[in-house]
Formats: structure tokens, C-alpha cells, sequence
């Protein structure tokens, strides 16, 4: 195993990994800009480099400052954690070249996913569902207006370099095909410096379900079940679950077991997460992600595992040490994700928590990076806090949630915990019953009212 990593984030997943590491007896090392030096991931690390300015382009995204500040402290490893350089498969590349090891995949497959044809392509060849939609890049608006009619409008544009929804057009009808087209390709180079798109049938009332999968170095490839990431706005996720309120525990083993006989022929290896959109009891593909995901924790509490943890045994050539059959799932498990932002407008709300005071109890659990003091820089991503809970059950984990919701105090500066208060009496919520389209409705509806 590993003695030294270094840890190349921030905020609450920075802390994520240094706890994984100290219970596994590694000493870490913590990267900042000069907005983090008073940062909690700096304070508890055993070791840390200021690598730059505030700005992230300068510091958590500076490729040489990280290899050195690597370099200085004789870190083996390096954890990227998700956002930042997580997903920068030239980056992986370069963390290899100097000798240390990624905690994450190979850079190929980080390519390979980062292309969303070429990892449709791949999933289609292993046999995994896909939505409807073209084969690999659409060529010629020509090509877009045969295949839409194939599949039937309404059908979506999809930028092969995005993701998150960016360069993303619907079609409704053949009068808007050539509009979409234009836009979709237009976008797609001016965010990605690259104009294939391809095209799928638009489905209009979808849910957003991910599995959570694990992979060794030798073969052996796990799930840990399926998160529901339908509660999102503006592509942002708010509250994710494990399990989903719609899967049986057949749906998610048949799932399972196509997803991790593909991966297999692939060769991936270390964490990894197939999103899908289910419709009509359907699962469909869309996008992989090559990363650890913010709402990983709820799978870790319905699994009862260690992701991180795994993510390094694997990182450093050990075996799994376990089957499919060894994977239980118990319970429920719900994520807020609590962000410094207005709870009406989502206007983001930096500056100093004058009082902070975290739930607890039985089943919960709070990452976060807080602290009463701590001043929330107005540069980075805007989560402060991710409470999770877990229970026996969804209705009480869903009272689980409003209990801890209102034991939480965040003051000095505004965040969603009105909101995500409201969302957990909602009866649409409580019944589990919303499509990706319900949270963007319901805040709307709040702010009506
Ligand atoms: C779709 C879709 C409907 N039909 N694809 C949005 C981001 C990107 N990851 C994929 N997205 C979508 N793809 C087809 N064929 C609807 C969305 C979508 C969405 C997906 C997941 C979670 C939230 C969403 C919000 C709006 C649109």
C-alpha cells in the first residue's frame, strides 16, 4: 500500500480522502490556492503545498505545480477527487509518466468516456442499452433528418464533448432539425473546441439512475447498486438516493450483471458510474463517469463499504477480495447537498459562517469541510455541506432527513436548507414518485407562492 498520497482538491471530498487514508495508515498531502490556506483539508493534512492563486486555473488545475509539490514531498500517489482534473485524461497520463500512480482509471478509458460517442459505441458493442439515436457521429444535417425521422421526433442534439447538458438541442418536429443542428454544433465548438454531435430520441419524462461500479486490476468487477439522481436543477443534482423508489431488486441485478460482464471485456479498473435514463420501466445509457461522484456516500451507506478505500487497494494492485455475492444492500440512504447559495435565487452567498453546528445520531452523516469561522471563498463550487442519512427503510429515512434538516445550523451566510426542507414534505418527493423535470417545477412553484 501506498505510505504518501496526495490529495489534488478541496472542500469536503479533500477531507473525504484524507479520512479514508488515515484509518488506512497513509500520510496525506493537501494542495491549496491561496484562498484555502485556513481550509480544513489543509489543517488536517499531514503535510501541504500552496500550488497557487485563487483562481482554479492557477492552482487546483495547474498540472505542473501539483506534479511538483508530488515531487517535493515523495507522495506515490495522487487522488484527484471529482471535478478539477478528476476527468483529464492527459493529466492521468502525466501522473503516470513521473512515476506516481492515479487513483482512478486508465487514461485511455478516461478518454474513451470523455467522448460520448466513442463510450456509447463501446456500451452498445458490450450490449448495454442504449436510447435510441444515431450510430456514432452524425455526419451531414442530412444524416440528422433521416435518422430523426427513424427514430421519431422529438429527438435531442448531443455535443460527443459534453455532458452536464452543454451543447445539448431539441428537435420537436423536421422544422426545427436544421436550427438544432446548427446551434448544437455552433455550441459544442465554442465550449469544446470540437463540433461532432450525434442524436438520440428526446424521452420526456425520464428518471436519472446511475450504478456504481468497482473494477481491480485483474478482472474483477463489482456493482454497488443503482443512486436516483432525478432531483436536479439546471443540471445540478440537489438530493440523490440509494436505492431508487422505482427499482426492484431484479431490475437492479439484471442491470448489475449487464453492466459489470461489459466492463469486464473492457478492462476497466478502479470506480466508475454508468448513468441512465429510465422511462417506461427502460434503461438506456447515456454517459459514463470516470471519476468518484459527489454522491457516492449514499451507496457507501446502503453497502456498508469504504469507496475510497477501495479506490486505493485497487490503485495500488491489490485484488478486491470479493465477489458480487459478498455485496449486500441494506436500507435506504438520502443526500442532501446543502450549497451557499440563496434559497430562492440561487445567487451564490460566500463569506464567513459566524455559527456552524453539524446533526448527528443514529444514521446520519455529515461531510463537510465546514467550521464556525470558516469563510467560504466566493472562487469554487458552491457545496458546503452533504448530509446523508440512512435507515431501515425510505419513510424513515425520509424523517431521518427532515429531523437532521432541522438540527442543522448554518449562519453568517444563506444556503438550500430551507429548500431542501421543503423538498422532504413534499408529497411528490415522499412518494418517490418525480422525473428529472419535477425539482425545476416545485421550485418554481416555491418561489410563486
Ligand atoms: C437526455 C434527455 C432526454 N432524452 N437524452 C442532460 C445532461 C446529460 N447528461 C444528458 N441529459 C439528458 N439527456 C435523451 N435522449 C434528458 C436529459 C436531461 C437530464 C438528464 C439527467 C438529469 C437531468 C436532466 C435534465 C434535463 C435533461
Amino acid at each position: 500500500m501506498f505510505k504518501k498520497v496526495l490529495i489534488a482538491n478541496r472542500g469536503e471530498i479533500a477531507l473525504r480522502i484524507h479520512r479514508a487514508c488515515q484509518e488506512m495508515g497513509i500520510r496525506t498531502v493537501a494542495v491549496h490556492s491561496t484562498a484555502d490556506t485556513a481550509a480544513m483539508h489543509v489543517r488536517l493534512a499531514d503535510e501541504s503545498v500552496c500550488i497557487g492563486p485563487p483562481s482554479a486555473r492557477d492552482s487546483y488545475l495547474n498540472v505542473p505545480a501539483i506534479l511538483s509539490a508530488a515531487a517535493i514531498t515523495g507522495a506515490e500517489a495522487i487522488h484527484p477527487g471529482y471535478g478539477f482534473l478528476s476527468e483529464n485524461a492527459n493529466f492521468a497520463e502525466m501522473v503516470e509518466a513521473h512515476g506516481l500512480a492515479f487513483i482512478g482509471p486508465t487514461a485511455a478509458h478516461i478518454r474513451m468516456m470523455g467522448d460520448k460517442i466513442a463510450a456509447k459505441d463501446a456500451m452498445r458493442r458490450l450490449g448495454v442499452p442504449l436510447v435510441p439515436g444515431s450510430l456514432g457521429e452524425l455526419a451531414t444535417l442530412e444524416e440528422a433528418r433521416a435518422v430523426a425521422e427513424e427514430v421519431m421526433y422529438p429527438v435531442l442534439i448531443k455535443a460527443a464533448a459534453g455532458g452536464g447538458g452543454r451543447g445539448m438541442k431539441v428537435a420537436h418536429d423536421a422544422s426545427e432539425i436544421e436550427e438544432a443542428w446548427r446551434v448544437a454544433r455552433t455550441e459544442s465548438k465554442a465550449a469544446f473546441g470540437n463540433d461532432a454531435v450525434y442524436l438520440e430520441k428526446y424521452l420526456d419524462k425520464p428518471r436519472h439512475i446511475e450504478l456504481q461500479v468497482m473494477a481491480d486490476s485483474y478482472g474483477n468487477v463489482v456493482h454497488f447498486g443503482e443512486r436516483d439522481c432525478s432531483l436536479q436543477r439546471r443540471h445540478q443534482k440537489l438530493v440523490e438516493e440509494a436505492g431508487s423508489p422505482v427499482l426492484t431488486t431484479a431490475d437492479r441485478d439484471a442491470l448489475g450483471a449487464q453492466v459489470t460482464r461489459a466492463l469486464k471485456d473492457l478492462g476497466y479498473r478502479n470506480a466508475g458510474t454508468l448513468e441512465f435514463l429510465w422511462q417506461d420501466g427502460q434503461f438506456c445509457f447515456i454517459e459514463m463517469n470516470t471519476r468518484l461522484q459527489v454522491e457516492h456516500p449514499v451507496t457507501e451507506m446502503v453497502c456498508g463499504v469504504d469507496l475510497v478505500k477501495q479506490q486505493l487497494r485497487v490503485a495500488a494492485g491489490e485484488p478486491l477480495g470479493y465477489t458480487q455475492e459478498d455485496v449486500r444492500f441494506h436500507g435506504h440512504a438520502i443526500e442532501c447537498r446543502i450549497t451557499a447559495e440563496d434559497p430562492d435565487t440561487f445567487a451564490p452567498s460566500p463569506g464567513r459562517v459566524t455559527m456552524y453546528h453539524a446533526p448527528g445520531g443514529l444514521g446520519v452523516r455529515v461531510d463537510s469541510a465546514l467550521y464556525s469561522g470558516y469563510s467560504v471563498p466566493p472562487n469554487y463550487d458552491s457545496l458546503v455541506a452533504k448530509l446523508v442519512v440512512h435507515a431501515a427503510t425510505r419513510p424513515e429515512a425520509i424523517a431521518r432527513m427532515r429531523r437532521s434538516l432541522n438540527e442543522m445550523v448554518v449562519e453568517g451566510i444563506k444556503t438550500t436548507l430551507p429548500l431542501h426542507r421543503a423538498i422532504m414534505e413534499a408529497p411528490e418527493f415522499v412518494a418517490g414518485d418525480y422525473t428529472i423535470h419535477w425539482l425545476e417545477k416545485f421550485v418554481a412553484g416555491l418561489r410563486a407562492d
